[in-house]
């Protein structure tokens, strides 16, 4: 600096006024090496600039080895330059994920997505349920319309239709795998309909496997006031249809079927064929898994099923698998049952309740 005045003085003369000084590098790979120097800028009265460089010191001496030096550092900067700006890269992604985040004010609709799956239903119901988001043109710049948008959607995918009486007598069936609740639901149907409705109640057992299935309906028939008919073949079953001609309902309860076996599935269709039901309810319970369930559905819905029964609601948190046992049938939801006790843990469920169980359980 100091040298830096001394030409100033000699060039400008004693009145020169100095309006800035700093330190400057060299530009290029070659100003990292170099010493610094400094920039003064001194005006004479006319106010003309003159700008005067000074370099401090002169280069080191140049040899062969410090060549070799000079260019593997010129290397390893060119790299470190070259992580830097991916780093600023990085960077500037994630700062604009974060502004479009910020711009929606939602969370992205993959986060919306993994939401869906996390109540336990697959990510192809996840998506119908999106789809059906976007094709009825929710805002997805709000969190609240996402949400009421997702709600109004699984509300227009679902049916909940209870048994028709559809006329005297009414027919219906529970069908289903092994211990799911067919009989203890069939018998909360006859104390809802018969105790609670006053219709006129039949009941008929076409499971006589096991001689604790029969005594189970007959103990539910007698509490109930409502007679019973044990079939143990076709004939039976078409004599105890005779015999309860006049009632208003006729729920026929049914020995439990694993979908893996199709044979035991198809016995059923004998009393299906010989007469055919008004109404076939499958009940499926709440902790069979979703693989499970769609071979249940398969196994099941060729039998002519024409509505859901979600059984053991109580034995589990998570129930989006529900929503997906309804898209695979497309069936309408009758009944949910919510625990052992006849007949107060069955439940006809309205549009909302299933809608607050599959998303919050
Ligand atoms: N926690 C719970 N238990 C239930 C529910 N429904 C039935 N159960 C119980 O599950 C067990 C089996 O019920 P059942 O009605 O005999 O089932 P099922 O489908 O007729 O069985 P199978 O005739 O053997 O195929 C019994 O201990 C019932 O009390 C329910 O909604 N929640
Ligand atoms: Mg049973």
């Amino acid at each position: 600096m100091s040298e830096a005045l001394e030409l100033i003085k000699k060039e400008l003369g004693p009145d020169a006024l100095i309006i800035e000084s700093r330190k400057v590098k060299k530009r290029g790979i070659t100003g990292w090496f170099s010493p610094p120097q400094v920039e003064v800028t001194a005006v004479l009265e006319s106010k003309k600039p003159t700008t005067i460089e000074k370099q401090e010191y002169s280069y080191p001496p140049v040899n062969n080895q410090s060549e070799s030096v000079f260019e593997n550092a010129a290397k390893e900067i060119a790299e470190l330059k070259g992580m830097l700006e991916e780093i600023k890269k990085e960077a500037a992604f994630s700062s604009v994920v974060d502004a479009k985040k910020q711009s929606l004010g939602v969370e992205p609709l993959a986060t919306v997505r993994e939401r869906l799956v996390s109540t336990g239903m697959s990510g192809e119901a996840a998506d119908i349920i999106l789809m059906d988001l976007i094709q009825h043109g929710v805002d997805l710049k709000s969190a609240q319309s996402i949400d009421r948008g997702i709600r109004a959607a699984i509300a227009r995918l679902i049916r909940i239709e209870k048994p028709n009486f559809i006329k005297k007598p009414t027919l219906i069936f529970l069908v289903g795998t092994t211990g799911v609740g067919k009989t203890t639901t069939v018998a909360k149907l006859a104390a809802k309909y018969h105790l609670m409705e006053d219709y006129k109640v039949g009941l008929i057992t076409i499971d006589t496997y096991r001689i604790a299935a029969v005594e189970q309906i007959k103990t539910y028939a007698e509490i109930i006031n409502i007679p019973v008919e044990v079939a143990f073949n076709k004939e039976d079953y078409l004599r105890a249809l005779k015999r309860f001609e006049d009632m208003d309902f006729i729920f026929v309860d049914t020995a439990g079927r694993s979908q893996n076996n199709l044979i035991q599935v198809g016995e059923l269709r004998e009393y299906l064929d010989a007469k055919k039901p008004d109404e076939v309810h499958l009940v499926i319970s709440a902790t069979a898994k979703l693989e499970d369930c769609e071979s249940i559905v398969s196994a099941f819905v060729p039998l002519g099923v024409t509505h859901l029964i979600y059984s053991k609601a109580d034995e589990t948190l998570k129930h989006g698998s529900l929503f997906d046992i309804i898209k695979i049938t497309d069936l309408p939801l009758s009944f949910i049952s919510t625990g052992q006790r006849v007949p107060e843990d069955l439940k006809i469920p309205t549009v909302e309740n299933v809608v607050g169980l599959i998303l919050e359980g």
